[in-house]
């Protein structure tokens, strides 16, 4: 922050928000441009608030430039889909979208929506146009504001689920910027006239939040959302068929940056329990403080987190509570047992069916007689059921009629998509995106999950545990998009090949792990695993997890 004296000096970005006349910027007038595929840097941030960023297939980059083209410059989209549920024809047309304006492989986020990557900029409005028609859109998928609201998604967890779940879509359009710039790019709405100010918008005013913010909803015992990395978590509370409100857990977060000791992974604190019915402006209330607190100075400082950390959690609990003209009632006990979905046919408390299909790393693709992609869009034309994305990458097949249960397998078993298919590791694998879309990759994630899980799989057939889910996740860089910071085996990318190699995590997603070796390869992370779980299986205490074994003998002293 600046000195006490001296005027703050806001990060670039700040200027670039407050100029935008409610996010529009010269957007539409870049987006018209057909001289470019890239837009300006002023464009690349304002376009993330609608959803999309602006990247380049960077495997393609030395044979561009030296032909002398700009780079393969192309956009990614990411949708708005609260706690992931979408209709059969919703997915049937996504896809068919996805064929037509992009790479034709629809990515399944570790937030529970669905990403388009290459898309072309000429395409960018007839894809927008699509989702649309279909009631989905992207506005606030990406930015400086309240991003997509994922859930719980086990709706077998309580008897309560489905009430639940609603509270996604309820804060999201809650938080929602007013703007009405989305329509007007996007779908030829009509113009903002030119000098008229942009529309109020009491939230996020002119100057939107500091920095991106994110909210998690889920059922005890199941955290499949991880809901402590969020800036906001609420923890279901509730008994029998009554649903009750929500723990509140404030300033999860997990992004850093390597060399950078002010940045570091965070878990969330729980300040306090929360009535149902005011839990959407409890919401609104928190973002408010982290809008009028958060550092705006320092980009990389900006998260709810920090200004926990700089403020103190009781003077930001204090600030909320003077803001709802309430004090939130103490945290109830809960207890987190498990993180991965349920696979296979299963049925709620209230008769009605539903499967989890296991997508690797959520790409939405037909591979080695895996043919997720044919057998998900059969069962879509056939409006067969619903579709629900999870927080793991995977598809859940939701609200289906008794009768379609067989219909289903048939489709599963015609497109070779069978249960038992991959081990309990694999299947609760996360890895984010990395190359070669993402700029920030240091290293592969995704392209580099099935083979690294593979191997790791040969250890724990080596060593008896092959009957084990260790939770294992990848990612390209310190961002931590695939939650590796919350996994027993986390590997974050450090340069080409490199990892950082995490252990200790603990399996229900309450403990960050910690650094094992600060820098190492596929053969000394192996080397090392293949130590340890040889040690585990001769040493750990009974029913300890691999990740609480690691915890105990390798940081002891730490903890
Ligand atoms: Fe993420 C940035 C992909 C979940 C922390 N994330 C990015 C970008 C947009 C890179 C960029 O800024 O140019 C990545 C696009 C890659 C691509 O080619 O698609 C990207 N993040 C993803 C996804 C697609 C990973 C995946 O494979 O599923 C996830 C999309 C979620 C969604 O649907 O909204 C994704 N990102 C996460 C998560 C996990 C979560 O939220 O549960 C985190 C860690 C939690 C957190 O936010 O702290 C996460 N992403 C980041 C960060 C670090 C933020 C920070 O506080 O430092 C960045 C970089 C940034 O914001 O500057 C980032
Ligand atoms: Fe990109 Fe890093 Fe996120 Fe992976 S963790 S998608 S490499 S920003």
């Amino acid at each position: 922050m600046s000195g006490k004296d001296e005027p703050p000096k806001l990060s670039p970005v700040e200027a670039m928000k407050t100029s935008s006349r409610g996010l529009r910027g010269d957007l539409d007038a870049q987006m018209n441009d057909s001289l470019t595929g890239n837009v300006t840097e002023t464009g690349k941030q304002l376009i993330k608030f609608h959803g999309s960023y602006v990247q380049d297939d960077r495997d393609r980059r030395a044979e561009r430039e030296e032909k002398k083209l700009e780079w393969a410059y192309s956009y990614m989209i990411r949708l708005r889909i609260p706690a992931g549920d979408m209709t059969a024809a919703q997915w049937a047309a996504l896809q068919e979208s996805c064929d037509r304006n992009a790479n034709g492989v629809m990515k399944i986020t570790t937030r529970q929506t669905i990403q388009f990557h290459g898309v072309v900029k000429a395409r960018m409005k007839p894809t927008m146009k699509d989702f649309d028609a279909l009631g989905l859109d992207a506005i606030a998928a990406c930015g400086d504001v309240n991003r997509n609201v994922i859930s719980g998604s086990n709706p077998a967890i309580a008897p309560f689920h489905a009430e639940v779940h609603e509270y996604a879509a309820a804060i999201s359009e809650a938080l929602l910027p007013k703007t009405g710039a989305f329509k007007e790019i996007w779908l030829d709405g009509e113009k903002l006239e030119d000098g008229k100010e942009a529309e109020p918008d009491p939230l996020y005013q002119n100057r939107y939040l500091p920095r991106k913010f994110k909210i998690a909803v889920t059922i005890p015992p199941h955290n499949d959302v991880d809901v402590f990395v969020h800036d906001i978590g609420l923890i279901a509370i509730g008994s029998g068929e009554m649903f009750e409100g929500f723990n509140v857990s404030i300033g999860g977060g997990l992004g850093a940056t390597h060399g950078n000791p002010k940045t570091y992974p965070r878990l969330g604190n729980v300040i306090g329990f929360v009535a149902k019915d005011k839990a959407v402006e409890a919401c609104w209330q928190i973002a408010a403080v982290q809008r009028d607190y958060g550092n705006r100075e320092d980009r990389s400082l900006a998260r709810l987190k920090y200004t926990l950390d700089r403020l103190g959690v009781d003077f930001f609990k204090g600030e909320l509570e003077k803001r709802l003209g309430f004090a939130l009632a103490p945290a109830r006990p809960v207890s987190f047992t498990h993180r991965g979905d349920p696979y296979g046919w299963f049925s709620d408390h209230h008769g009605q069916w539903y499967n989890t299909i296991f997508v690797d790393c959520g790409r939405v693709k037909d591979e080695d007689g895996y043919n997720i992609k044919s057998a998900l869009m059969d069962i879509a034309q056939e409006n067969l059921c619903s579709f629900r994305c999870t927080a793991n990458q995977n598809v859940m097949l939701t609200y289906v009629p008794e009768g379609n249960k067989p219909k289903i397998d048939a489709v599963l078993a015609k497109h070779g998509i069978t249960q038992g298919h991959h081990t309990k590791t694999k299947e609760e694998a996360i890895a984010c995106v990395a190359l070669p879309t993402c700029p920030l990759a240091l290293a592969e994630a995704q392209r580099y999950l099935p083979e690294f899980v593979s191997k790791v799989e040969n250890l724990q057939r080596k060593h008896g545990l092959i009957g084990d889910a260790i939770t294992t996740r990848i990612t390209g860089c310190p961002n931590g998009c695939g939650r590796p910071y919350v996994a027993e085996i986390g590997l974050v990318g450090k340069g080409p090949g490199r990892y950082v190699l995490r252990l200790g995590g603990d399996y229900q997603g309450e403990r960050l792990n910690r650094v094992h070796l600060e820098e190492a390869d596929e053969g000394e992370i192996l080397g090392e695993l293949d130590k340890l779980l040889g040690a585990y299986v001769k040493d750990r205490k009974a029913g300890e997890r691999f990740g609480d074994y690691a915890n105990r003998t390798l940081f002891a002293q730490a903890s």
